[in-house]
C-alpha cells in the first residue's frame, strides 16, 4: 500500500532579513518563494534566536538551542548549555522522522559541531544525527567560489574547481536527492533539509544575477524602507499603526553616503545572492513536481537570523587564513574597502549596517539581538494536499522549535524519550498546522537568548534587553517596531515578564552572559 504521508522539505537561508523577499514587500526577485507563498502560509511573527549555530540547534531538535548544547557557537566552554556540539540529549527532526520511516537528505551548511576535521570525531555530522545521505560544509560562512570543509557523508571533499557557485550546488544535490529517491524509493516519504549560506557574506554573487539590480538601490536606503513599509503595510504583513523604526543613528542618511556607487554596488550583489537562491529553489520545487510528489509535500521556507550589520575589515584575513587565493592563485583582498567592487572572488565584503538596516525594515538592530531586526524571520510554509488555505497570513507568534514539532505531526512521527540509551529532553516545540488551518495555538510565550541579549514576547508584550543594559518592554500589538519603551509605567509587567524569562533560562541550560563566556569570567 502506498505511504501517503507527505515528503517535507526544510529550507533555510542565512542572514537574510525579514523583508527582502518580494512577498515580504523586498526588492529582491523571488517569484518561486512568491509563488509558495501565494499557495501556501506566510507567517508574520516568526522567531529566530538571532545567529546561525544556535538557531540550526533550536530547528533541527526542536528544542531551545541552550539545551541541545549549542548556546553560543561552536566553540567547548564547558557548560552543558555551551558545547559547541549537538548533544546526546537531543533528537534531530532526520532521527525522529528516519525512525518513522522516511528517507533523509541534507544539502548546504550545516555549523552545529565542533569537530570538523576528517580524523577527528563524528558523532555530531550530518551522516550520524539521521542523514541518511548529505552534501555541503560543515562550517559556517566562507567563499562562495571555494567553501571550507565540503564534505559528503563521512567524507571530506577536495577544494572544488572552476565553474562552481556555492548557492547553485546546493540546489543542484537537493535536486538530485529528490530525483535519485524517486527512482530507488518512490513510495517512501522524503524528508530533505536545505540550508543554504545565501546571502551572508562575503558578497559573492554571479555576473548575470548582480546585473538584474543595477540601479535598484540608487534611491538610497532612507526612500527603499519607507517604500518597503508601504508595501508590507499594503500586503497586510505591517500594522497601519505601527511607525517605522528610525534609521540607525550610527548609519548617514543617504543624501550624506559617501561611495554612493559602491553602496548601490554593494546591495546589487546581496540582492544577487538571494536571486539565485529562489532560483535554485525553483529547480528543487520542478523536481518535485516533475516526480509527481508536490502537491503531498510540506515545503517550509525561513531565515536563521536577521539582516547582519557586520563589518568585514582588512585585517579579517588573520582571523582565518591569511593566504586565502582564487582558484586562479590571487589572493583575496578582504575588507569593505570603496575602491574594491564587491562580487567576485578576488574580493571578501560584507553590505554593511544601513543596508541591513534596509533588510530588516521597518525593525531595529540585526543579527546577534532580540529586538525584533535579529530574530524576526520570513516563515512561509506550503503544502497543496494538507492545508486548504492559500495566500493566508498567520500573525501568531512561532519560534524555532515549532518547525520540528510542525514536521512531526505532519508526518504521524512519534517523539521519542530515549536515544542510543539516553533519556531525551521532551520536545519544546508545538506543531502550527492547526493554526495554519485556523485554529489556536497553545504557548508560553516566546524566548530568546544570545550573548546575553533575551526577549520574551507573551500575549500583546514583549521584554527585551540589549547586553549589558536593562531591560525594554514593549507593546507589540501596538508597537512591533519596538519604537516606543514602556517600562517606565508597567513595572508590574516587568518584573513578572522578567521571571518568566529567568525559570525559563534556569529550565533550559541558560547561564548570565558574564558566566558563559570564558572571556568574561576569566577577565
Ligand atoms: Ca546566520
Amino acid at each position: 500500500m502506498a505511504d501517503d504521508r507527505p515528503d517535507i522539505l526544510l529550507i533555510l537561508n542565512d542572514d537574510m532579513g525579514y523583508s527582502d523577499l518580494g512577498c515580504y514587500g523586498g526588492e529582491v526577485r523571488t517569484p518561486n518563494l512568491d509563488r509558495l507563498a501565494e499557495g501556501g502560509t506566510r507567517f508574520t511573527a516568526a522567531y529566530s534566536t538571532a545567529r546561525c549555530c544556535p538557531s540550526r540547534a533550536s530547528l533541527l531538535t526542536g528544542l531551545h538551542p541552550h539545551q541541545a548544547g549549542v548556546g553560543h557557537m561552536i566553540a567547548d566552554w564547558g557548560a552543558d548549555g555551551y558545547r559547541g556540539d549537538l548533544n546526546d540529549r537531543c533528537v534531530t527532526i532526520a532521527e525522529v522522522l528516519g525512525a518513522a520511516g522516511y528517507a533523509t537528505a541534507m544539502s548546504g551548511k550545516w555549523h552545529v559541531t565542533r569537530n570538523m576535521e576528517a580524523d577527528g570525531p563524528m558523532e555530531s555530522w550530518p551522516c550520524r544525527r539521521g542523514f541518511e545521505r548529505s552534501w555541503g560544509t560543515l562550517t559556517g560562512a566562507g567563499n562562495y567560489f571555494a567553501p571550507q570543509y565540503l564534505t559528503e557523508g563521512d567524507v571530506r571533499l577536495d577544494e572544488p574547481g572552476e565553474g562552481f557557485y556555492f548557492t547553485d550546488e546546493i540546489s543542484d544535490h537537493a535536486v538530485e536527492f529528490v530525483r535519485s529517491h524517486h527512482r530507488t524509493d518512490p513510495d517512501r516519504p522524503l524528508f530533505l533539509y536545505t540550508a543554504y549560506t545565501a546571502p551572508h557574506w562575503p558578497l559573492h554573487a554571479l555576473p548575470e544575477d548582480i546585473a538584474r539590480y543595477e540601479g535598484r538601490f540608487a534611491d538610497g536606503w532612507d526612500t527603499l524602507r519607507e517604500e518597503r513599509f508601504d508595501r508590507m503595510i499594503a500586503m497586510g504583513l505591517m500594522d497601519r499603526r505601527w511607525r517605522l523604526s528610525e534609521r540607525d543613528p550610527e548609519e548617514p542618511a543617504w543624501i550624506d553616503a559617501h561611495h554612493q556607487p559602491w553602496e548601490q554596488r554593494r546591495m546589487e550583489v546581496y540582492a544577487a545572492q538571494i536571486d539565485r537562491m529562489d532560483q535554485g529553489i525553483g529547480r528543487i520545487l520542478d523536481a518535485l513536481r516533475q516526480t509527481g510528489r508536490l502537491d503531498n509535500t510540506l515545503v517550509i521556507f525561513l531565515s536563521d537570523n536577521g539582516g547582519c550589520a557586520e563589518v568585514i575589515g582588512d585585517d579579517y584575513s588573520n582571523r582565518r587564513s591569511s593566504t586565502e587565493l582564487t582558484r586562479d592563485g590571487r589572493h583575496v583582498v578582504f575588507g569593505n574597502r570603496p575602491e574594491l567592487v564587491p562580487g567576485g572572488e578576488g574580493t571578501f565584503q560584507s553590505y554593511g549596517r544601513a543596508w541591513a538596516n534596509l533588510s530588516n525594515t521597518p525593525f531595529r538592530l540585526y543579527k546577534r539581538w532580540a529586538h525584533e531586526g535579529g530574530i524576526a524571520t520570513p516563515l512561509i510554509a506550503h503544502w497543496p494536499r494538507g492545508l486548504a488555505e492559500r495566500g493566508q497570513l498567520v500573525h501568531d507568534a512561532v519560534q524555532l522549535p515549532d518547525i520540528a514539532a510542525t514536521c512531526y505531526a505532519a508526518a504521524g512521527a512519534s517523539y521519542p524519550t530515549e536515544r542510543a540509551g539516553v533519556g531525551v529532553q521532551p520536545l519544546e516545540g508545538h506543531s502550527f498546522l492547526d493554526l495554519m488551518r485556523g485554529g489556536s495555538f497553545d504557548r508560553e510565550a516566546v524566548f530568546v537568548e544570545h550573548e546575553g541579549n533575551c526577549a520574551v514576547r507573551r500575549g500583546q508584550w514583549k521584554l527585551v534587553r540589549r547586553w549589558p543594559e536593562p531591560w525594554e518592554l514593549y507593546d507589540v500589538e501596538g508597537d512591533r517596531t519596538e519604537t516606543d519603551d514602556l517600562v517606565p509605567g508597567n513595572p508590574g509587567t516587568v518584573a513578572e515578564l522578567a521571571d518568566r524569562w529567568q525559570d525559563w533560562a534556569e529550565r533550559c541550560n541558560v547561564l548570565p552572559w558574564e558566566q558563559a563566556n570564558p572571556r568574561l569570567r576569566e577577565g
